[in-house]
Parts: C-alpha cells; sequence; structure tokens
C-alpha cells in the first residue's frame, strides 16, 4: 500500500471526517479558529502563537527595576523569574535609551515585532519609566507590538493605561486563586505604602490579579496567564488556576517549569525546593489544557532578551555598542517591510495547503515523541552539533503536536567535529530522555552512535522540510517498519 503524509490544512480539513482513524498533521490551533481581529494581534507575536515562534522576533527592554512583591523564586539581583530564566540583566536602561535600542535592533533583526516591558522588577511598580517607553514607542514605531509582563498588584490602577498606548498583550503571572497556597509561594506584598505578609498579602495580591484580569478581558485586551508550576506547592492547584482565568476571559495559559538552583540565592533554590520534570510538566499542561490554548513552547526569557525565543543576542546590543552603530533607517525600514512581506508569503502558502497528501494509522497506534533540531522558519536546518535546544514533538494517530523544549549544551562548534567533548554530548543525550528520534539537517558519526545507544534513532534525511511534515513522515516509517505496536496502517487518500 502506498502511505503519503498529511500536510497542515489537509489534517484540518479532514479533522471533521468521523473517521475512527486519525490523520498525522498538524495546524496551528492556537490561531487558525480565531476570529479576523484577533487573529491578526496574535499572528506575528512569537509567544501567543506556537507558529509564530518559528519566524518573529521579540525583544525585552529592562527598564523597570523595582518590584512591589516578593516571590520565593526570585531573587532581585537576577531577572524576574516571571519572565526570564535567572540571571543577571546586563543593564537597567532609561526609557530614552529603550526607545534607542528598540529603534537599532528592529533595523538589524527584521524579524523582531514585539517588544516586551518584563522586568528586571514589576514594570507596573515602575510606571513613570514603562509607560514613558510605550508612549515614545508609539509613536516612533507603531509597527512594532508592545507587550507587557506583570505580578498583578498594580494591575487594575493600570488598565486604563495601557489601552491608551494600545498595548494588546498583557500577561499576568498567576500562580494560585487559593491565599494559602499563596501564603507558601510569596512571603509579602507592598501594598498601600506598608509591607503585609503571609495569607493577608496573598488575598490581596490574588484579588487585584482577578481584577484587572477581568478589566483587561472588559476592554478587549488580550491576556496570557502565565503560571510557575512549584511541585509539592502548587502542582495539582494550577488545574482549578486554569479552569478559574480561563472562565474570565484569559486567551492563553503558560505553565512554566519553577528554576530554584541555591546558587541563585532563592528562598526556593536555599531551601531545595525542586522544579518540576518535563513530563510532570508536559502531564499539567494536558490536564490544565480542556479546550484552552495552552503555550507550550516558552523559553523563560531573560529580562533582556533580544532575537528569537530560544536564543539571546542581547550581547550585540548593549549600550555601549548601539552608541557606535550608523544606521539608516529609512533603509532598514524598507528591509523590514520585505522581510516581513516575505513571511507572510511563505505563511499563507502553507496555509494553502489543502491538498497535501494523506497519511493514516489506526487509532490505538502509540504516540511517539521525536526531538527537532531547527534555527527557525519552520524547517529542519540545525546540524545536530549545533543545537542548543531541541525542540519535542508527539506524533500519534490524532497528528503531530509541538510539546515542549528541551535544552542542552552546545558541544560543538565547527561543521566536522561532532564528539569532541563527549561529557556535553551525554549530557545532550540525556536531555533527550523520552525521544525515539531527533531529526536534524547533519549529525556527525560519533552522536551518531551514541545516540543509536541510546535509543534515540538519528535521522538526517529531513533537512530543509517542514517540521510537522518531517515528523509525520518519520512516525509513518516506523509504523511501516512495525516499530510501532498496535500500528494498523488502514488508509491512504
Ligand atoms: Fe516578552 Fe512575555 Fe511579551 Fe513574550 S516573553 S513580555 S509575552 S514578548 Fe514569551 Fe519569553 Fe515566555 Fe514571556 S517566551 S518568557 S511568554
Ligand atoms: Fe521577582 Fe517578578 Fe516576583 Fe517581583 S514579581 S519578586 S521581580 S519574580
Amino acid at each position: 500500500m502506498e502511505l503519503t503524509v498529511l500536510g497542515d490544512n489537509a489534517a484540518q480539513n479532514s479533522a471533521g471526517g468521523g473517521c475512527s482513524a486519525g490523520s498525522c498533521g498538524s495546524t496551528d490551533h492556537q490561531v487558525s479558529h480565531l476570529p479576523d481581529h484577533i487573529r491578526e494581534k496574535v499572528e506575528n507575536h512569537p509567544c501567543y502563537s506556537e507558529k509564530a515562534h518559528h519566524y518573529f522576533a521579540r525583544m525585552h527592554v529592562a527598564v523597570a527595576p523595582a518590584c512591589n512583591i516578593q516571590c520565593h523564586y526570585c531573587n532581585r539581583k537576577y531577572d524576574c523569574a516571571n519572565e526570564s530564566r535567572p540571571g543577571v540583566v546586563s543593564e537597567v536602561l532609561t526609557p530614552a535609551q529603550a526607545v534607542k535600542k528598540t529603534m537599532v535592533v528592529a533595523a538589524n533583526i527584521p524579524q523582531m515585532t514585539v517588544l516586551g516591558i518584563a522586568g528586571p522588577g514589576d514594570p507596573l511598580a515602575n510606571p513613570e519609566k514603562t509607560f514613558e517607553t510605550f508612549r515614545e514607542l508609539s509613536e516612533k514605531a507603531p509597527d512594532i507590538k508592545l507587550c507587557v509582563s506583570t505580578n498583578g498588584l498594580a494591575l487594575p490602577d493600570a488598565v486604563e493605561e495601557l489601552a491608551k498606548h494600545n498595548i494588546d498583550h498583557v500577561t499576568i503571572t498567576i500562580n494560585c486563586v487559593d491565599p494559602e497556597v499563596g501564603a507558601k509561594i510569596y512571603p509579602w506584598i507592598f501594598w498601600n505604602n506598608r509591607r503585609i505578609k503571609g495569607v493577608k498579602a496573598a488575598k490581596i495580591l490574588i484579588e487585584q490579579q482577578q481584577k484587572g484580569l477581568e478589566m483587561l478581558v472588559a476592554r478587549g485586551i488580550l491576556v496570557k496567564v502565565n503560571s510557575v508550576l512549584i511541585p509539592g506547592v502548587n502542582d495539582e492547584h494550577l488545574k482549578e488556576v486554569s479552569r478559574i482565568v480561563k472562565a474570565k476571559g484569559a486567551f492563553l495559559h503558560n505553565v512554566m517549569p519553577l528554576i530554584a538552583e541555591a546558587e541563585h540565592g532563592t528562598f526556593y533554590g536555599v531551601m531545595g525546593q525542586r522544579g518540576p520534570s518535563p513530563e510532570e510538566l508536559s502531564e499539567l499542561q494536558d490536564a490544565c489544557a480542556g479546550d484552552m490554548n495552552m503555550m507550550r513552547h516558552c523559553r523563560q526569557c531573560r529580562a533582556d532578551a533580544v532575537g528569537m525565543l530560544g536564543e539571546d543576542r542581547g550581547d550585540e546590543f548593549t549600550m555601549d555598542k548601539i552608541e557606535t552603530m550608523e544606521i539608516d533607517y529609512e533603509e532598514a525600514m524598507v528591509k523590514r517591510a520585505r522581510v516581513h512581506a516575505a513571511i507572510a508569503e511563505t505563511l499563507a502558502a502553507d496555509h494553502a495547503k489543502v491538498s497535501a497528501p494523506v497519511m493514516t494509522v489506526a487509532a490505538g497506534t502509540r504516540p511517539v515523541q521525536m526531538a527537532v533540531a531547527t534555527s527557525g522558519s519552520g524547517v529542519i536546518n540545525q546540524h545536530f552539533g549545533h543545537a542548543k535546544e531541541f525542540l519535542v514533538y508527539e506524533a500519534s494517530p490524532n497528528g503531530v503536536r509541538f510539546i515542549g523544549h528541551r535544552k542542552t549544551d552546545q558541544y560543538c562548534i565547527g561543521d566536522d567535529t561532532c564528539g569532541e567533548k563527549e561529557s556535553s554530548l551525554t549530557t545532550t543525550i540525556r536531555a533527550l530522555e523520552g525521544c525515539e528520534a531527533v531529526l536534524c539537517s547533519k549529525i556527525g558519526f560519533e552522536p551518531w552512535d551514541l545516540l543509536e545507544a541510546a535509543g534515540i534513532q538519528p535521522n538526517g534525511e529531513h533537512a530543509m522540510e517542514s517540521i510537522e511534515e518531517a515528523v509525520a513522515a518519520v512516525y509513518l516509517e516506523m509504523a511501516k517498519a512495525g516499530k510501532l505496536e498496535q500500528a494498523v496502517i488502514t488508509a491512504a487518500a
């Protein structure tokens, strides 16, 4: 029997077919079903659309050093853990510097479509600096989307101002809706010029977060809720959080793993509170999902991150370097428009693939996780040894879905040097635990052998192919080869 592979929109179009067998393909579920006015807001936002994160970049400007609460996972010598992995912010900027940096980055990275303020403290605890930055940017760079992330304590008072600056994307970090749980996460808040502790503090914070969420939704502003998964503290409770924020109109829920290391000097780090395993995170995300959009591609960025999610080009744009750059802004704007048009064309062509071929495997065929090395554009285009992270996809009779990413040490810096640093390679292989195949553009002999020995099949045969189609093709090959128990190939169309 001839078997072929289902493309993105063929999967979408076949979804209502009523067949007991599933079709292997995928679509950007977060975006495709949305009304036009919302789709326009998210389709080039790398955080709000999983598909967009393959094509578009974001940047953060660190203009907000102060915070009005304390989280047990944060040490403010480091980035805001709500939106960043722990790491010092290289430089806190004035609003004028932030505006200049944004213009320079926009000229150099045409894919950059979103400017976010996410720390290192809380943007709304620094309202003058935050809003001055937004005010200037909305005048000087109206094509850049403005985005803000907050703990929510000062949010209700800021909604009016956010709406005034056309800020369409607000993230609230909501870790709980029960003050008893909250008291285990937040030792204190600063409220009405007083420090308030314990359950009372958590109760006020939760009320402000919920009120802010309702006000934003009433204004038509898209709200993403971030939650930090803290095993033994709020893991079960997050299902309730997800249900409530969804009922109140949050657009997207992003459950992120706690990062707690003793060397970061956080309360949780010092107390040995562990973070979740990838499986625990994935299970909770699935449990929260229901019919709510879940974000699974968050990279817990630094508060001064620059570039595609998963990469940080901040070092290229320090203020001392920016001061020496000469930029032809007119030419840069022409280039931005050209690049955006090319991406739009690619996405439209992708969306129009209605006659893509179909692969069908029997319902009940077991799912398989595969790791993918990519540097963007939705294709397999990275050498195994150059990957700093792998995207993980699950193929099953229901299609191909993105389920997360795994960070790894980059162990190879030249084309033919794979395997030189064996200990890092071992770390990489450990990071891929649970994956049965790894798809990349190229791979050396030594990692190939080590991956095979670890039960992970390396595959370099799908270079420059669409990720979803390549994963579907490999799944099909595995099914045909009898590697999937219960695999029965039932049809092709
Ligand atoms: Fe920044 Fe956050 Fe806006 Fe994105 S990040 S303010 S919504 S532009 Fe994105 Fe980074 Fe995750 Fe944040 S990957 S940490 S969710
Ligand atoms: Fe740190 Fe952000 Fe929590 Fe403030 S809200 S304590 S900056 S993680």
